[in-house]
């Protein structure tokens, strides 16, 4: 049987699942271009100069890698001129990138962290690339796009997925209409279907969380992690597993193929102090997860009906198999 790649199956969508306007098939392919291109960068590793880092900080303070902004660098350039989007947004950088004037302009916003995950980069473990689309309110038609028109919540989402640059490149994507993963095929260069209306497993027993943050959880966090820690001899009656890979799209990855939750809860000691980016990184993840039949909340409510207040604004994440969120989710309201 033929094989499905991401071309057949964007043009079958807008085609027959109606929810898929041209304009947005053709971003979202170019978005699935430029991860080819950041994959090839990430594999050359130290025969590219691609490892290391910068002497710059990025504006969430942290140290930039070279591939961070290689990988940024290749977004803007396959994006900006192809006439699909009013304005793009990322990680690294501060504020938005407007389209410049000699490009037409499009209906869509593209978010993006070019490099998910970018500390593991020096020591080969998998990293990926995050994206989210938005629409451009109607307004924008008649005036420059601002950073208030990036801040919808995750609902207004028509499109968000992930590649992960690990021993394969995958492209895992939804535009509404379930998930969909995609191999990259080197031999050939296309991306070719590889699962399809995925359904993460429910019931499994494995949590994700940076152990080492034991201080700034909550008592609610604490006694589920606890109660998991104890396993068959505590009240969860059964054992549970823990991996934590520090790169969100490899744990999200890992969670929608087999199960379990993954968690990075804001510190309880600070109001508001989180570490995960809402726009571009828990809201393009919740779009999925919701899609593959979990559940994501902040600790306390749907990450997707957050009403964002600033493009980089931080979120605590629990995400994942729909009782483990719930449970989280009442404890924290104990
Ligand atoms: P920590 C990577 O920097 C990231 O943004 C996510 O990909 C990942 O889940 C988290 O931070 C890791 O944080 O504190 O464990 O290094």
């Amino acid at each position: 049987m033929a094989r499905t790649t991401l071309t057949r199956f964007l043009i079958e969508q807008q085609r027959h699942a109606n929810v898929l306007p041209g304009e947005l098939r053709l971003l979202i392919e170019t978005v699935a271009r430029a991860c080819k291109t950041i994959s090839h960068a990430v594999s050359k590793g130290a025969l590219g100069e691609v490892l290391g880092s910068l002497d710059s900080e990025n504006v969430q303070g942290e140290v930039q890698k070279k591939l961070d902004v290689i990988a940024n660098e290749m977004l803007l350039d396959a994006n900006e001129w192809g006439g699909h989007l009013a304005a793009m947004a990322s990680e690294e950088m501060e504020t938005i990138h407007r389209i410049p004037n000699r490009y037409p302009k499009g209906e869509y916003l593209l978010l993006f962290d070019p490099i998910d995950g970018s500390s593991n980069i020096d020591v080969d473990l998998s990293v990926g690339t995050i994206f989210s689309v938005l629409r451009a309110p109607e307004a924008c038609a008649g005036r420059e796009v601002t950073e208030d028109d990036f801040l919808q919540s995750g609902r207004a989402q028509v499109a968000a997925g992930y590649a992960i640059y690990g021993p394969q490149t995958l492209l895992v994507l939804s535009v509404g209409t379930g998930v969909f993963e995609f191999t990259l095929d080197r031999e050939v260069g296309s991306w070719v279907m590889t699962d399809a209306d995925m359904k993460m497993p429910q019931g499994k027993c494995e949590f994700a969380i940076n152990m080492s943050n034991r201080r700034q959880w909550s008592p609610g966090v604490t006694r589920y992690i606890d109660e998991r820690v104890a396993g068959g001899a505590g009240p969860c009656g059964q054992d549970y597993n823990m991996r934590w890979t520090a790169s969100m799209v490899a744990d999200v990855h890992r969670i929608l193929k087999r199960g379990g939750i993954f968690m990075y809860p804001c510190d309880h000691r600070t109001p508001g102090k989180a570490k995960l980016r809402l726009m571009y990184e828990a809201n393009p993840m919740s779009f999925l997860i919701e899609q593959a039949g979990g559940a994501a909340t902040d600790g306390f409510g749907a990450i997707m009906d957050v009403t964002p207040t600033g493009l980089h604004q931080r979120v605590g994440v629990v995400l994942g198999d729909r009782a483990e969120v719930e449970t989280v989710t009442a404890y924290g309201q104990e």
